[in-house]
Order: C-alpha cells, then sequence, then structure tokens
C-alpha cells in the first residue's frame, strides 16, 4: 500500500485516478456476439456457451425439477441466513413505495405522477469462482415488490450444465422462476433481443466482468435500458484516532478480496491510523484464503494522510467512492457532509459487508465516481413515473391565457388554437 502525506489539493486528480476501463477494444467482438444471438437466438446461444463455457446445453432453461433438487442440497443454516437478509432488504426497500398525491396546482387543475413497474427486466448474474447470490437479493427483491411482471434470470453453468445449488434456492426463494443457464455477451444479447426461450426485456440489471460491461453498453445504445455504468468495485474510509485499526484493515480486506482491481482507499488526519492499519492488514491478509487477489489490489491502493477531517471529506468527494466508511468520533456531522458516495456507513460497528449482504440496503452502486450523478440500485431503478392530469372547464378557464400567451410567443398556433377552440364552446 502507498502512503501519501498532505497531498496538495492541486495534486488530487491525479492522485485519485481509477485505471481506465477501456471496453472499446472489445466492441468488435462483443458486437458480433450480439449480432449472432439477435439473428439466430438460442442456436448461436449454445455455440458460444460451448466455445467460451465448454457446456454442451440440451434446455438453457432450469426445470422445476433442478430447483427442488438444488433446494434440498442448501446448508438449513445458510437457507435461514438467505432469508433473513431477504426481509430486512425487502422491507427496506418496501419503505421506498411512494403513494401518489394528486396536486391541485391551480383550481380545477389537478396533476399526479403514478409508479408504474417496467413490465419486463432482466436479472445478469456472474460465473466465476465465487457466484455471488447475494446479487439475486439485491436485484430481485426490489423487482417483485416493483410489480415487474417478467423477471428473467441469466447466469453461467459449469462444463457439466450445472448451476451452483444456492444460486437456483436464491432465486426461487424470492420468486424468480425463469432462469436461463447462460452467461457472457451471450446473456445480455438474449435478454436483450429475446430467443425462441428467453422472453426479451427492456431493462438489463447485474454486474459482469469487461465483456458482459461493453454488451451491456451496446445493447444500451440499441435501445434496451441498463441500471448504470459499472465499474470494479470500490471502498474507501474515513477514519480518526478513535477507530479501530483492525477493523479498518478488515474493512479494506473485504473490498480488496473482490478483484485485483479492486479499489481501496483510506483517509485519515492519524498518523498512528496509518500505521496501525497498515500493520493490521498485513496480519490479516495472511489469513485469507484470497490473499492473492486482495494483495493485488493493495498494491495500488492508498493510504492518505490529511491535515483534518474535513479536508478528507472534501477529498473524498472529490473521489465519489462506491462505498464509504466513516469511522470517526464526529460521525453524524461529517455524514451530513457527504455529497457524492454510493452508499454511506457510520461508525465503529457498520462494515461495509453489512450492507453487501443484509442490513437492508441495496449492493448496486455506483463505481468509477459514477456516484456524482448516480444513485444505486432501489425501487425507482424497477418503476416508471407516469405523470396524469385532468382540468374542469373551469380549470382550463383558470390557466387558459398563460397557455395562450405561451404559445403565441412561441409561434405555435395550433397549441393556442387548442385551448381556444375549448374555451370558446
Ligand atoms: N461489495 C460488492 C457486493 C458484494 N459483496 C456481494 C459480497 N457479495 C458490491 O460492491
Ligand atoms: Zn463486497
Amino acid at each position: 500500500m502507498q502512503t501519501v502525506q498532505y497531498p496538495d489539493k492541486k495534486d488530487w486528480a491525479a492522485l485519485l485516478q481509477r485505471p481506465a476501463m477501456d471496453t472499446a477494444a472489445l466492441e468488435s467482438k462483443v458486437a458480433a456476439i450480439l449480432q449472432a444471438v439477435q439473428q439466430e437466438g438460442d442456436a448461436a446461444v449454445k455455440f458460444y456457451a460451448k466455445q467460451f463455457d465448454q457446456v454442451e446445453l440440451d434446455n438453457v432453461q432450469v426445470s422445476s425439477a433442478e430447483f427442488a433438487e438444488a433446494s434440498a442440497m442448501v446448508d438449513p443454516a445458510l437457507k435461514q441466513a438467505i432469508l433473513q437478509a431477504s426481509q430486512n432488504i425487502a422491507r427496506f426497500h418496501k419503505a421506498q413505495q411512494e403513494v401518489a398525491a394528486v396536486i391541485e396546482t391551480m383550481p380545477g387543475v389537478q396533476c399526479w405522477r403514478r409508479s408504474v413497474a417496467i413490465d419486463k427486466v432482466g436479472l445478469y448474474i456472474p460465473g466465476g469462482s465465487a457466484p455471488l447470490f447475494s446479487t439475486i437479493l439485491m436485484l430481485g427483491i426490489p423487482a417483485k415488490i416493483a410489480g415487474c411482471r417478467e423477471i428473467v434470470l441469466c447466469t453461467p453453468s459449469n462444463a457439466k450444465g450445472q448451476l451452483p445449488p444456492v444460486i437456483l434456492f436464491t432465486a426461487q426463494a424470492i420468486g424468480i422462476d425463469k432462469v436461463y443457464k447462460i452467461g457472457g455477451v451471450q446473456a445480455i444479447g438474449a435478454m436483450a433481443y429475446g430467443t425462441e426461450t428467453v422472453p426479451k426485456v427492456y431493462k438489463i440489471f447485474g454486474p459482469g466482468n469487461q465483456y458482459v460491461t461493453a454488451a451491456k453498453q451496446l445493447v444500451n445504445k440499441a435501445g434496451t435500458a441498463i441500471d448504470m455504468p459499472a465499474g470494479p468495485s470500490e471502498v474507501a474510509v474515513l477514519a480518526d484516532e478513535t477507530c479501530v485499526p483492525a477493523f479498518v484493515a478488515a474493512d479494506l480486506l473485504s473490498q480488496a478480496e473482490h478483484g485485483a482491481d479492486s479499489q481501496v482507499l483510506l483517509v485519515t488526519n492519524s498518523p498512528q491510523v496509518i500505521q496501525d492499519v497498515e500493520a493490521a492488514v498485513k496480519a490479516q491478509l495472511l489469513a485469507l484464503p484470497r490473499q492473492q487477489t486482495a494483495s493485488l489490489a493493495l498494491n495500488n491502493s492508498k493510504l492518505i494522510l490529511v491535515h483534518n477531517l474535513d479536508e478528507g471529506m472534501e477529498l473524498l468527494n472529490e473521489y465519489a467512492p462506491e462505498h464509504l466508511i466513516i469511522a470517526c468520533k464526529e460521525e453524524e456531522a461529517l455524514a451530513g457532509k457527504v455529497i457524492n458516495a454510493g452508499s454511506v456507513f457510520l461508525g465503529n460497528y457498520s462494515p461495509e459487508s453489512a450492507g453487501d449482504y443484509a442490513s437492508g440496503t441495496n449492493h448496486t452502486l455506483p463505481t468509477n465516481g459514477h456516484a456524482r450523478a448516480y444513485s444505486g440500485v432501489s425501487l425507482d431503478s424497477f418503476l416508471k413515473k407516469i405523470t396524469y392530469q385532468r382540468l374542469s372547464r373551469e380549470g382550463l378557464q383558470q390557466i387558459g391565457a398563460t397557455i395562450e400567451q405561451m404559445a403565441a410567443a412561441e409561434g405555435l398556433l395550433a397549441h393556442k388554437q387548442a385551448v381556444t377552440i375549448r374555451l370558446n364552446y
């Protein structure tokens, strides 16, 4: 880990720079796969499953027998944990439901807004060494609460055509029954365009590698909505001398173990905290099974010493971390100064892991500085807001002259006439 002492403000941008994600180089390869899926449907999906995942798929859709078999294989204690987390996530996201309020802007002029679910959504869950079944909860639960009618889940199988039992259990537990054994670019193409077996969806959610990210960007350009631009996972910790260095170290490592490209940052006003956290990271790292991945991530992570916590907060607002942990005495006051962050964790007892799995907040969050302008996934991500209005005759009499004035000034006389014709009726 690199320690940086009292960086000058003019050097912050360079210090906080993330590695550039260049998906442009992959674009032509990815576009060719998408086109094949669009034109040949399931045949192309199966072709690429064989080529990239070495799997011969007869049936891409998971059967009810497979669901039942999987459920029997999951440890009851893990099932219990998943159900507990589901309850909390459901509770937090249900509270995001809005009741439509009818606003009378002028007598007889009523306006309101109704939330309507996106009818068809697709969730992508990557495979790999540790398939993150928690992401099924984070995407599937708000989709269900929103009332999306068709929820499609794609995730790659192993070479024998099997999915991890816990993936199937989690999907089933929250009522997702359309699960397809498709991974990578093919999966994004199948959901964007539809195939003989996979329904076409209007919005695609979920993380993925560079190929999946490039595929999401391409289908997005062609008209399918996506959740947000993705990038490597990040955590930043703002700490003072009241932090517990061993806790901070554990939090930094929890993000570092995600991938070699994970971004990990500590910002503090205390030289002692830097020393202690660094020592604790070294000690804890040795005991981790994903030690190699974590140490690669730590190689490009930074420990930054600042003059005071306000300066630290300013620096972090410039960075806009996906996760921000504030382990400081004045956590409340600092929390109010956060402008750019995906999700904030306050105090010594709020590890990022709580939000990653079970406290209730969503773990699909903006990375790569996108927290400056984007929110994480929430109930709103699965809804559209449709506005309505109703004007009575009296209402139109009240507002008519205003509309006529403005329409005439824009030179749009048909607009003006749509009012005048009614007023003279
Ligand atoms: N930290 C990840 C989410 C996750 N962690 C899933 C564990 N499982 C999102 O940045
Ligand atoms: Zn995580």
